[in-house]
């Protein structure tokens, strides 16, 4: 076997070969009272979107139920939904995302 003590950073890497995380994907949901310009608005703060990709985005969710947000590992995408959850409902509305395996 190769030798293990004193290894470099390239031996490292070849012996420890690991899997990529697993992507999550944050949906965002329709509803009928949220207004557009609020989840423009958290398209562009929480997902880092400029207001053109945003008012897609948005557009597309209010046309078809449902969009991607973003895709990311599982802790950001679950601190993205609460982060969104906790905006919406200050704000009064009843906006949802979940998360979903990409
Ligand atoms: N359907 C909402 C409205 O007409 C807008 C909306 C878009 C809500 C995307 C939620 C998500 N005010």
């Amino acid at each position: 076997p190769p030798d293990e003590g004193q290894g470099s950073v390239v031996e490292e890497r070849q012996l420890q070969r690991v899997e990529p995380p697993r992507a999550y994907q944050v949906v965002m949901l329709n509803d009928d009272y949220t207004p557009m310009e609020f989840v423009v608005m958290v398209l562009q703060q929480h997902f880092h979107h400029d207001i053109d990709a945003a008012t897609q985005i948005m557009l597309k969710i209010h046309h078809e139920g449902r969009a991607v947000c973003g895709v990311y590992t599982r802790d950001v995408a679950a601190t993205k939904v609460e982060l969104v959850l906790a905006a919406a409902r200050r704000a009064g509305h009843p906006l949802q995302c979940i998360l979903e395996v990409a």
